[in-house]
């Protein structure tokens, strides 16, 4: 079936619903693989690198893979109200599908902490949005509690459904490169997505779809590792906002991504971060947001230990779009200041020649 229609037409036979599930879909997935040339070149790095974007989807981050799942087996459950935590994407992408469903949507985000251009997402939407003084873990901690007691279905990665249709994202890496890449680098937040791309390259492999499976390998941001450190951190702190997360929902299964595959879960500095957000867009034209960017700091760590090496394939999963967070990117580039009207003094100062 055509990839255009989404990833429960794509990929229905490995997700959970049948001929009588109501699609809710806004096309996510089939989102594209680049290859990061300028990068290798930049590091004199010999392994090949690919970003997977996903700041492509719909609602421009990876969480619309899940979301279709959640909201339509949701719906087919007969749900009237779904509600997330959320560190801002999953709010954006909950309240989008959930208005395409007719559902309500209820978001109880951190106060202060969210992206500007994810709230805006859930707020036209027409989500609820709760603001809490609390951080992400406390949010999560309000809306497990809710969804058990009250009717209203939870749709953050906790719902299984959430973690099968992210796992879609490692098939199409499969589609389109032939096989499994040698590593596969992602952020790690509350660990679904690690979590659901092992899963998928697992299946795959068993449905002979590919001939190997990848290393898998974490990065959490330094401030905010708690898989890392190995307790929770309380007050998780970090430039990359959507990561910020002391006590990972999926903790457990992350680890076993990691050592089933042979991987790690590391952690990058918010330095590194940031050089790394900034050199997907200068040198590669992708806007991508600094939590996604968080791989490429992975990778370009990876690199300096030489775990990178001619012949390896490498896939990054860029899992936000950059649009989402124009706060951060305006505060690391030279504030702009308004020039004379002027085409020759415009011409002089660029360093021009004549004609
Ligand atoms: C851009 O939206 O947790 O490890 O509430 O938005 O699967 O949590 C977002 C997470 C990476 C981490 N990159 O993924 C939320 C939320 C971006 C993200 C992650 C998130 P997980």
């Amino acid at each position: 079936m055509s990839s255009t229609e989404g990833v429960i037409a794509r990929y229905r036979s490995y997700l959970p619903v049948t001929a009588s599930t109501p699609v809710v879909t806004l096309r996510e997935g089939d989102t594209p693989l680049l290859r990061l040339r300028n990068i290798e070149k930049h590091l004199a790095c010999e392994a090949e690198l690919y970003a997977k974007f996903e700041g492509l989807n719909p609602t421009a981050s990876f969480k619309d893979r899940g979301m279709t799942v959640a909201v339509s087996k949701a719906l087919e459950e007969g749900a009237s109200a779904v509600v997330c935590a959320s560190t801002g994407n999953t709010s954006a992408s909950a309240a989008a599908y959930a208005a395409r469903a007719n559902l309500k949507c209820v978001v109880i985000l951190p106060e202060g902490a969210i992206a500007l251009g994810k709230l805006a997402q859930a707020l036209l939407h027409g989500a609820k949005v709760l603001p809490v003084a609390a951080s992400f873990d406390g949010a999560l901690e309000i809306v497990r509690k809710i969804s058990s007691t009250y009717k209203i279905t939870l749709v953050n990665s906790i719902n299984p459904y959430r973690i099968a249709g992210q796992k879609t994202a490692a098939f199409e890496v499969c589609d389109l490169m032939g096989d499994a890449p040698d590593y596969h680098i992602l952020p790690v937040g509350n660990a679904g997505n690690i979590t659901a791309y092992w899963m998928g390259y697992q299946e795959y492999f068993d449905a002979g779809k590919c001939a190997r499976k990848p290393r898998m390998f974490g990065f959490q941001a330094e401030g905010a590792a708690p898989i890392v450190l190995g307790r929770p951190v309380e007050k998780p702190e970090t430039v990359a906002s959507a990561i910020r997360i002391g006590n990972p929902a999926s903790w457990e299964s992350a680890i076993r991504a990691r050592d089933e595959s042979g991987g790690e879960i590391r952690a990058v500095s918010d330095a590194a971060i940031l050089e790394a957000y900034r050199m997907l867009a200068r040198m590669e034209g992708i806007f991508a947001e600094p939590a996604s960017a968080a791989a490429l700091a992975g990778a370009i760590q990876m690199h300096a230990e030489r775990l990178l090496s001619r012949g390896h394939r490498a896939v990054l999963t860029l899992t936000g779009h950059g649009l989402k967070d124009p706060g951060t990117a305006l505060k690391i580039v030279p504030e702009q200041k308004a020039v004379k009207p002027d085409v020759e003094s415009i011409a002089d100062m660029l360093g021009l020649k004549r004609l």
